[in-house]
C-alpha cells in the first residue's frame, strides 16, 4: 500500500503550467498517420479531495470493475444525475476563497480509466503521442502505470510522447482530474464550472519523419491579385497545392495569382504538406491583415465586424460539443448574416475554426485567461501582474497561437478577458507579436492599449461610442491612432437586446468604429427534469449569479430568439430605402458584389401580397448604392387600403450554408396609409337592471365595467401600466446606476389602484372616469374610458392625463382584459415575431396567424415577452379589434402578475382566461442587464395620451354562441 504525502499533490497548486507535455504545435484533424480515438466510455471514480485516493488506480491490473461509467468527452457533473457532483455557476466571483495559488481542500477529483488495445494495423515503427484537447482544470496522466506528466490550461491541447509505453493490447490510460487547481485562478470566465475530460482524447501514431510543427504563411496582395505562400516546417518536406500548380519545398516562397479568402468569399485551396513520414492535408486561405491608417484592413479594405461572442454550450453536454453542434452554430450564424465570432473566452474546439475557415467567419481567437474575481480586491495579487505566473500565461498564449495559427479565419489574437492589467499580459502580447506578425493583438482590459493593436471596449453606451467614432475620446497617443471595436455589446439576456440598430448606425457612420460582437451566442441553460432548463442557483450553489448565464441570441436548444432575428435584420448585407416608387439599394458588404443575390419586389394591399416580380439591380461594389425604379403599382387598390412595396434579397443559388431563395435582406416602401377606423356614435347607452347596454355591448351599471361584446365575455378591462420585468429592466443602467424595475416597484407601478369617480350616460356615449394610482404616492393617471357605438361596433377611447410629478417612466400604457376562450390569433401589423420600441427592426408589416401559445417567447426566466408591434387590427377569442392608432398586442394564458412571479417556464400554468394587452405604447428594452438602458427616444414617460380601439364580434363566433 502506498502512502500519500502532501507533496504528491503539490502540482495542483503549482503556478507552473505543468510538466511532461510536448511543445505546442499546429493542430490538424487528420493526416495519413494512423490514429485512435480514445473517446467513449471510461471508468470514473469521484473523490471529495485531491488526495483522498492514492495512485494505485493507475497501475495495470487495477480492478475498476465496480466504478461508474462516464462518457468522454464530457463533464462528470453533467452525468450520473448528480451522483458525481453538480455544476456551479458564478459570473466573476471565484467559488472558493481568493488565496492564490491555493484551492480548497474540498476539491472534487475524478479518477478516469480507459483500457485500450491498439488496432491490428497500428504500425510497429515510429512513436506515438497522446493528445488531450481539453480537460478542466488540471490533470495527471499515467500510461501503463508510468506517470507521464500533469497539466493545466483547460481549453488548450496537451500532447505527451507515449510510444515507448504502448503495448498491443490492454493499455491502461489513467487520468486524474482535479476540479480546482492554480489554473482555476486563470479561468474565471462567466460560465458554469464544469470539471472533466470534455474534449477529445486521441492517440496519434508518429511515423519516423512525421510532421511536427508547421506554419502556413499565405498572404494576399490586393494590388496585384497575387498570393504568396510559404510553409515553414520543423521537419523538411514539400508543399503542393494542385489547383495553383504549386509544388515547393517547405520554407520556399512562391507567389501566384489567387482568389483571396475573406469571410464573404471563403476561398480555400486544398494542399498537402509531405514530410518523409507523413502527409498532412492543408486548407489554405490567402489573406493579409494589417493595421493601416488607424484601421483594421484585410486585403486592403477595412472590415466591419458583425459579430457575436461564442461560448461553447450544449444543454446536456456542457462544453463537450460534437461536430454537428459546432456546424449548427456556424450555419445559424451565416444564415443570420453574422460575419464574425469572438471565441469568448478561450480557444474553442479546434474543429470549430475549421468550420469558420470553410464557411467564412472572421475570428478573434481568445486565450483561455480570465482573472476577473480579483476585481473584488482592487486587483491585488492579480496573477497577470505577478511574475511567478508569467510562464503559465506564456504557455497559454503559445498553446493557442501554435494550435490555431494555420486558420485563415483567425485574424486577431486576444490575450484573454477581464484580467485587469499587468506585466504578464505585456509578456504575452510581446511573445505573440514576435511569433506571428501577420495578425493583430486584442485585449479589452487595457484601455490605454499598451499591448494591443485595437482599442476595444465592452458595453460602452451609444454616446461614448459616438465620441470615439468622432475621435473626441482622448486617451493615450497610441490609442488615438487605433481603430475601435466593441468586443461585447448588446447583452442578449432575456427579452432584448434593445438599441442594437442604433449602434449599427454609429458603426456605419464613423470609419474608426469597426463593429462589434453581441454578448453572447447561446443561453447556458442546463436541461433539468423539473425546471426545464436550470440556471445559476438551481443546483443549490452557495454562491451563484442566477440567470446571468442565460444571455444568448439562441435558446439552449439552439432555437433563434427574437434577438437573433433582430440582429440579422440590423446587419443585413444589402439595405433598401425607398419612397415614391424608387428604392435605394446599398451593398453593405466589405468585399463581395451582389452577384450571389436575386432581388424581388412584391406589392401588398392591407398586408396581402397581390403581385410580385423580380427586380433588376445593377452590379454594385461594396459600399455602393443605386436608385432602382419600382414597377407601376398594380391595379387600383380599394379605398382606404394601406399599400406598400416589399423588396427582398435572396440567395440566387444554393450555398453551403443555405439554399437558394434564403432571404438575406428586405425592406418596405410605404405607398398609401390606411384610413383609420371610424365609428359613428349613433347608438346611446341604455340603463337596464344592473346593466347598461350600448350597441353590441353590456356593462355593469354600477362600475361601468365592460361585460360582453355580443356573445363574447370580457372581464377586467382597465388601464394597465405594469409589465413582468425583463432582465434588462432589472439591471442597473450603466450610466446612471438606476435599476428601472426597482424604481417601478418602489413607486408601486405593480400595484396600481383604480378609483372609480363616475359612470356617466350621455346620448351618444358611456363615460367612465377613474383615477389610477399606487398606494403611498400622490401622482396618478386620470383615466377616462369613453364608449360609443354605431349599433354593431364598439369604440373605446381611453384618455390619460398624468397628475403630480411622475418620478419614473411607465412600463406600458394600454388596456388589458380577459377572454374566456381564445386560441387562434390573426393580426395585421408587425410580425411574425415580437417587437418592442427598440427591438422591432425585424418586425415586418403583414398579415400573420398564430395561436396564444405561439405568441409566447420562452425566455428561460419568464418575463415580459411576445408583444406584436404596429398592429392595425387583430382577431382573437371571437373579437376583432382595430386600433387607432396602431397598437402592441400581447395575449397569454396567465396574468402579468403570474408571469412576473415565475422563475422558470415550468412555473407557468395556463388558466381559464386568456389575458390580452392592447398597448398604446411600451417602454423600450435597452440592455440594462449589462450596459446602457433604454435610449431616450424609446422611453415611455407619463404624458397626456389618447388612443382608441374598435371592437366587433366576429360573425363566425356569434353563430357558435347562438348554437350554444
Ligand atoms: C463581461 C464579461 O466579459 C463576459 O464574460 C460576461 O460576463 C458579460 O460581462 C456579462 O454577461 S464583464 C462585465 C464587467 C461587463
Amino acid at each position: 500500500m502506498s502512502f500519500r504525502t502532501t507533496t504528491a499533490i503539490d502540482y495542483v497548486e503549482d503556478v507552473s503550467p505543468g510538466s511532461g507535455a510536448l511543445p505546442p504545435r499546429a493542430w490538424y484533424a487528420a493526416s495519413d498517420a494512423t490514429s485512435l480515438s480514445l473517446n467513449g466510455s471510461w471508468r470514473l471514480r469521484v473523490s471529495p479531495t485531491a488526495d483522498a485516493e492514492d495512485d494505485s488506480f493507475a497501475e495495470p491490473g487495477f480492478d475498476a470493475g465496480n466504478w461508474a461509467e462516464v462518457t468522454v468527452p464530457g463533464h462528470w457533473v453533467l452525468q450520473g444525475e448528480g451522483a458525481f457532483g453538480l455544476p456551479i455557476y458564478t459570473n466573476h466571483l471565484y467559488p472558493f476563497p481568493v488565496d492564490p495559488p491555493h484551492v480548497p481542500t474540498e476539491n472534487p477529483t475524478g479518477d478516469h480509466i480507459r483500457v485500450f488495445d491498439l488496432p491490428e494495423d497500428w504500425p510497429s515503427d515510429g512513436g506515438a503521442v497522446i493528445r488531450f484537447d481539453g480537460v478542466e482544470s488540471c490533470a495527471r496522466v499515467w500510461l501503463n502505470g508510468t506517470d507521464i506528466g500533469e497539466f493545466k490550461g483547460s481549453r488548450l491541447p496537451h500532447e505527451f510522447a507515449v510510444g515507448h509505453l504502448l503495448k498491443p493490447a490492454g493499455n491502461v490510460l489513467a487520468v486524474r482530474v482535479h476540479q480546482w487547481s492554480a489554473g482555476s485562478y486563470l479561468e474565471d470566465q462567466d460560465q458554469w464550472w464544469l470539471p472533466g475530460i470534455f474534449r477529445d482524447v486521441t492517440l496519434l501514431h508518429r511515423p519516423a519523419g512525421s510532421a511536427l510543427d508547421f506554419f502556413v504563411h499565405a498572404s494576399y496582395d490586393h494590388r496585384t491579385g497575387e498570393g504568396t505562400l510559404r510553409v515553414d516546417s520543423d521537419v523538411d518536406g514539400r508543399v503542393s497545392v494542385p489547383a495553383l500548380d504549386i509544388d515547393v519545398e517547405t520554407g520556399e516562397t512562391v507567389t501566384v495569382r489567387v482568389d483571396p479568402w475573406t469571410a464573404e468569399t471563403p476561398k480555400l485551396y486544398d494542399g498537402v504538406l509531405v514530410t518523409e513520414g507523413e502527409r498532412v492535408p492543408l486548407r489554405i486561405g490567402f489573406r493579409t491583415v494589417v493595421l493601416e491608417d488607424g484601421l483594421i484592413k484585410v486585403n486592403g479594405k477595412p472590415l466591419l465586424f458583425k459579430g457575436v461572442n461564442r461560448h461553447e454550450w450544449h444543454p446536456e453536454k456542457g462544453r463537450a460539443l460534437d461536430l454537428e453542434t459546432m456546424r449548427e452554430d456556424v450555419l445559424l450564424m451565416k444564415r443570420h448574416n453574422l460575419n464574425a465570432v469572438r471565441t469568448s473566452h478561450y480557444p474553442p474546439h479546434p474543429a470549430f475554426l475549421d468550420l469558420c475557415d470553410e464557411y467564412g467567419l472572421w475570428v478573434i481567437d481568445e486565450c483561455d485567461l480570465e482573472t476577473h474575481g480579483f476585481t473584488e480586491q482592487a486587483w491585488r495579487d492579480n496573477p497577470v501582474d505577478d511574475d511567478r505566473w508569467t510562464p503559465a500565461l506564456l504557455d497559454r498564449a503559445a498553446r493557442m497561437v501554435e494550435r490555431d495559427k494555420n486558420h485563415p479565419s483567425v485574424v486577431v489574437w486576444s490575450l484573454g478577458n477581464e484580467a485587469g492589467t499587468g506585466r504578464g499580459l505585456t509578456a504575452m502580447a510581446e511573445w505573440i507579436h514576435g511569433r506571428d506578425s501577420s495578425r493583430l493583438v486584442h485585449y479589452e482590459g487595457d484601455w490605454n492599449c499598451r499591448d494591443t493593436d485595437v482599442y476595444s471596449r465592452m458595453y460602452a453606451n451609444h454616446g461614448e461610442v459616438e465620441q470615439i467614432g468622432k475621435e473626441l475620446d482622448g486617451g493615450t497617443h497610441k490609442r488615438r491612432e487605433l481603430p475601435f471595436i466593441l468586443c461585447e455589446y448588446g447583452h442578449a439576456m432575456g427579452n432584448g437586446p434593445g438599441g442594437i440598430a442604433d449602434y449599427q448606425e454609429l458603426f456605419e457612420k464613423y470609419e474608426r468604429l469597426q463593429g462589434g460582437f453581441i454578448w453572447e451566442w447561446i443561453d447556458h441553460g442546463v436541461t433539468h427534469p423539473e425546471l426545464g432548463y436550470a440556471y445559476g442557483g438551481d443546483f443549490g450553489e452557495e454562491l451563484h449569479d442566477g440567470n446571468f448565464v442565460c444571455d444568448g441570441l439562441i435558446f439552449p436548444d439552439r432555437t433563434p430568439s427574437p434577438g437573433l432575428l433582430e440582429f440579422k435584420k440590423v446587419i443585413e448585407p444589402v439595405s433598401f430605402e425607398g419612397a415614391d416608387g424608387t428604392v435605394r439599394v446599398t451593398n453593405k458588404q466589405d468585399f463581395a458584389g451582389l452577384s450571389a443575390f436575386a432581388f424581388e419586389w412584391s406589392y401588398q394591399v392591407d398586408g396581402e401580397s397581390v403581385e410580385s416580380g423580380s427586380l433588376s439591380v445593377p452590379a454594385l461594389a461594396p459600399g455602393e448604392s443605386a436608385d432602382v425604379k419600382l414597377p407601376e403599382p398594380p391595379a387600383q387598390s380599394p379605398a382606404g387600403a394601406e399599400t406598400q412595396w416589399t423588396v427582398r434579397a435572396l440567395l440566387a443559388a444554393d450555398t453551403d450554408w443555405a439554399p437558394q431563395g434564403h432571404e438575406v435582406a428586405w425592406g418596405e416602401v410605404p405607398v398609401a396609409a390606411r384610413s383609420l377606423p371610424s365609428v359613428a356614435a349613433t347608438d346611446g347607452p341604455v340603463a337596464g337592471d344592473g346593466v347598461i347596454t350600448l350597441g353590441p355591448a353590456s356593462f355593469d351599471a354600477r362600475t361601468g365595467a365592460l361585460k360582453t361584446i355580443g356573445g363574447v365575455e370580457v372581464s377586467g378591462l382597465r388601464l394597465d401600466v405594469w409589465r413582468a420585468t425583463t432582465d434588462n429592466d432589472e439591471g442597473a443602467e450603466w450610466l446612471t446606476g438606476v435599476r428601472c424595475a426597482e424604481q417601478w416597484r418602489k413607486y408601486g407601478l405593480h400595484r396600481m389602484r383604480h378609483r372609480l369617480a363616475s359612470v356617466e350616460l350621455d346620448d351618444d356615449a358611456l363615460t367612465v372616469r377613474t383615477r389610477v394610482a399606487p398606494a403611498a404616492w400622490e401622482f396618478g393617471l386620470a383615466t377616462v374610458y369613453r364608449w360609443t357605438s354605431d349599433g354593431s361596433r364598439l369604440r373605446l377611447t381611453v384618455s390619460v392625463g398624468p397628475e403630480g410629478e411622475w418620478p419614473v417612466p411607465l412600463p406600458r400604457l394600454g388596456v388589458r382584459f380577459g377572454l374566456t376562450r381564445a386560441d387562434a390569433v390573426k393580426w395585421y401589423g408587425g410580425g411574425p415575431g415580437e417587437g418592442y420600441p427598440d427591438t422591432k427592426a425585424a418586425s415586418r408589416v403583414g398579415r400573420w396567424e398564430s395561436t396564444v401559445d405561439g405568441l409566447q417567447t420562452p425566455y428561460l426566466r419568464p418575463q415580459e415577452n411576445g408583444a406584436r408591434a404596429d398592429v392595425r387590427w387583430a382577431e382573437l377569442g371571437g373579437l376583432r379589434i382595430e386600433g387607432d392608432p396602431e397598437f402592441f398586442l400581447t395575449a397569454r394564458r396567465w396574468t402579468t402578475e403570474q408571469l412576473d412571479a415565475a422563475t422558470h417556464l415550468t412555473d407557468l400554468t395556463p388558466g381559464e382566461t386568456v389575458w390580452v394587452n392592447l398597448d398604446h405604447a411600451l417602454h423600450g428594452i435597452g440592455t440594462g442587464s449589462c450596459g446602457p438602458g433604454v435610449l431616450p427616444p424609446y422611453q415611455l414617460h407619463a404624458g397626456p395620451a389618447e388612443f382608441s380601439f374598435v371592437f366587433s364580434e366576429i360573425p363566425e363566433n356569434s353563430e357558435i354562441v347562438d348554437v350554444s
